[in-house]
């Protein structure tokens, strides 16, 4: 096998929370065999322009030694990119006895680049580009082609991840690439010549600090204690992707690496399907709290510069840590005032270190030995609680008295435990009622629904987190999770709707959630998440229904059209007066959501004007800045006559403009 190979990390640029870890555990290999290794998560042609300037600097300076080019890489990228001449203006070109050749050399990248011409002559040994959601299909595909015009060989591109371990076909006839599936969990599956286990290996956190991406888990040790599970529902992909149950992982090792190379982690995050499945589960608890995981426990941060720059001086990773060290550099100048921030300032200065533009890792050595100390001194200490997420949640069917009082052990926050249907009813009351029990007041919820369920499960789960978040005295957040299909067309995007729901009670129950960040707030001792919920939800499953029925607009701008237009009342007087054949005739265009050309639809003028409600559309209310009354005025037109069915979309920019922020605030505001 080639040595010193040129391994590119592609994880397509889909919003996700936590970052890649099979590409982690990919670099960690990659790097322990002696090759270099680039992580890259953003605007793909943003990444080849970056890697042009890269070469053409490196021309640049073999042309014209005198000029500093690498300060003079925004000039070079505008040219490339957009043919802005500016460099052409700059005193040290002007200067140069060598103008025709840089002139030259700068024309030829600009066509290298637009042209694509680096398509011809493809940089990368090898590029790996992991899957997450099957849902990403579109943006995740289009990485895989793109990839394709990088490497070398195109056998040497690799695609695996959970999206390539479910639609392996379908990415096979996209792209005519094979996807590796399931986990790197054997020897030799990557290279023949070596038997590392790659999913074993601890994950390479210095990639993260490559790109301009944040993940929303800043500090943590990610890991599983367990793969797999040992149930098959139905709806849950990890029979497929990690079919053995493996019920406990060694962490020890991996922690202990991670913490001395990266430095120690705030909290624990651990992915686990199913940990309560293991017979080991005591163990588990117990290994948790020797990594330093116990109740109380609280966490300082490290120094990271030193961290940084010692990484740098080590050759870890420098694209990551010269990135690292300069933010942190210039992360700690809110700290300072007077004398001491004009110091600083005056160093960074002195060692040209105050654009990004202009650093290097000479300079980032350098810098380090004047300015450690400051930085060690008004660097943040304040110490930090420390936490436990198994984030998959737990599994009720396996809770005991005695694990209850294990977890209890650990700082776990959130407790989550899925309600995944009301078959789990009793056995989740149980859990939640033993959780309290042991002091475990944060827990969180997860309740799969667009299944097998009915809409009012749905409701009868979430009233029953209410419920008894109210009667022990603890916060139960529920978070409703739509069910995405994991085979075959329908999983490539998010639209799948259950056999007993249909796209109106999705988008209501979407648009409710709209307003909560996705998350139904526990009831507390003073009745307020009472009635939060049930003029949300509704009151009771007939309620609830009325909600789903009510048009989408009415849901998310609730105080506008209730209280303030006074439409809400309206049409819920329409609707109850429906009789039951009125009823049948509006039901399933509602439950469409299609509602163009009403008056082809139905001739009733009572059912056209229920139904001419629903063509207010978001989009009208959005960027309201009018007062209600003029509002009011245009949308009267609308519902009243019986004629006009368009939707609706006024420019409300026109009606007013006299409404501040705050004024426009109170419109939007759902349930105040
Ligand atoms: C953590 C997690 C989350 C996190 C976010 C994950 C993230 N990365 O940002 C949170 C909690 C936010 C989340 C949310 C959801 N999740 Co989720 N989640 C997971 C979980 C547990 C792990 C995903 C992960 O990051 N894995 C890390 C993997 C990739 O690392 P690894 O195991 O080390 O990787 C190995 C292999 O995959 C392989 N590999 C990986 N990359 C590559 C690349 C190459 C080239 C090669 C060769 C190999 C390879 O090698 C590695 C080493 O062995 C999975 C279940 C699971 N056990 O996988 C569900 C899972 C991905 N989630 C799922 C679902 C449904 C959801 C939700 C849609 C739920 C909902 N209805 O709201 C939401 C969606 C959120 C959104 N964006 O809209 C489904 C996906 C189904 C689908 N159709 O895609 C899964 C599979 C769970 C399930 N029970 O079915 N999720
Ligand atoms: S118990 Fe959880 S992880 Fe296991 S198969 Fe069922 S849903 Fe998936």
């Amino acid at each position: 096998m080639k040595k010193g190979r040129k391994i590119l990390l592609l994880e397509p640029n889909y919003k996700n929370k936590y970052p890649p870890i099979g590409l982690m555990k990919i670099a960690t290999y990659h790097r322990r065999l002696g090759d270099s290794v680039t992580f890259f998560k953003g605007n793909l042609k943003e990444f080849v322009l970056d890697q042009i300037l890269k070469q053409c600097v490196n021309k640049l300076d073999r042309i014209e030694v005198l000029i500093n080019w690498p300060n003079k890489r925004n000039l070079i990228s505008a040219f490339l990119k957009k043919k802005d001449l500016s460099i052409y203006e700059d005193n040290d070109f002007l200067y140069s006895s060598n103008k025709p050749l840089i002139k030259e050399c700068l024309k030829y990248y600009r066509n290298y680049y637009l042209k694509k011409i680096y398509k011809s002559e493809p940089l990368w040994d090898r590029i790996y580009v992991t899957t997450l959601f099957t849902f990403h299909w579109k943006i995740t595909i289009e990485t895989i082609e793109f990839a394709k015009s990088l490497v070398k060989d195109q056998s040497e591109l690799k695609v695996g991840g959970i999206m390539a371990s479910l639609l392996p076909k379908e990415i096979r006839s996209a792209t005519n690439i094979k996807a590796y599936v399931g986990l790197l969990d054997k020897p030799s599956i990557l290279d023949s010549d070596n038997d590392i286990l790659i999913d074993n290996l601890p994950l390479d956190y210095s990639i993260l600090e490559e790109i301009n991406y944040e993940y929303a888990t800043n500090s943590a040790y990610i890991t599983f204690m367990t793969k797999g599970c040992k149930r098959k529902c139905s709806f849950c992909a990890v029979p497929k992707i990690e079919p053995t149950y493996i019920p406990k992982i060694d962490n020890i090792d991996k922690y202990n690496s991670i913490k001395k190379l990266y430095g120690e982690q705030q909290n624990l995050l651990l992915m686990d399907n199913n940990a309560l499945a293991s017979p080991n589960f005591p163990d588990i608890i117990q290994e948790i709290k020797e990594m330093g995981f116990y109740k109380g426990a609280t966490y300082v941060e490290p120094n990271q510069l030193d961290i940084s720059i010692r990484n740098l001086k080590n050759c870890i990773n420098d694209k990551a840590y010269i990135k690292k060290s300069f933010k942190l550099i210039h992360g700690l100048i809110k700290y300072l005032r007077g004398k001491t921030a004009q110091d600083y300032f005056n160093i960074l200065c002195e060692y040209e270190l105050l654009k990004y533009e202009t650093v290097t890792k000479d300079k980032l050595l350098s810098i380090y030995t004047e300015i450690s100390s400051t930085f060690e001194r008004y660097r943040p200490k304040n110490p930090k609680l420390r936490y436990v997420d198994f984030n998959q949640g737990i599994d009720c069917r396996y809770i005991t008295e005695e694990y209850m009082k294990l977890l209890s052990e650990i700082p776990i926050r959130p407790l989550r435990i899925a309600f995944d249907s009301m078959g789990l009813k009793n056995k989740y009351i149980q859990a939640i009622e033993l959780a309290a029990k042991y002091g475990i007041k944060k827990l969180s919820n997860y309740i799969l629904f667009n299944f097998h369920d009915r809409p009012e499960d749905l409701y009868l789960r979430l009233r029953i987190n209410m419920e008894l978040s109210e009667k022990l005295g603890i916060h139960i957040y529920s978070f409703p999770m739509k069910y995405i299909p994991l085979y075959g067309e329908e999983a490539k995007d998010r639209s799948y709707i259950g056999k007993n729901w249909n796209i109106k009670f999705i988008r209501a129950v979407q648009s409710i959630l709209n307003v909560t960040n996705g998350i139904v707030a526990p009831a507390n001792g003073n009745g307020k998440g009472r009635s939060f919920f049930e003029k949300a939800f509704g009151r009771n499953i007939d309620e609830f229904f009325e909600i789903l029925y009510m048009p989408d607009t009415y849901i998310v701008y609730r105080k506008l059209f209730e209280q303030d237009l006074g439409y809400t009342v309206k049409w819920l007087e329409l609707f109850k007066s429906l009789n039951n054949e009125e009823f049948e005739l509006v039901k399933h265009i509602i439950e469409s959501n299609v509602f163009q050309n009403i008056n082809e639809k139905v001739e009733n003028s009572k059912l056209i004007q229920l139904l001419n409600h629903y063509t207010i559309t978001r989009t009208a209310v959005k960027n309201v800045n009018a007062d209600y009354k003029k509002l009011k005025l245009e949308f009267d037109q609308i519902i009243l006559n019986n004629n006009k069915n368009q939707k609706i979309n006024i420019d409300i920019h026109n009606v007013s403009e006299k409404m501040n922020c705050e004024q426009r605030g109170q419109f939007v505001e759902l349930f105040s």
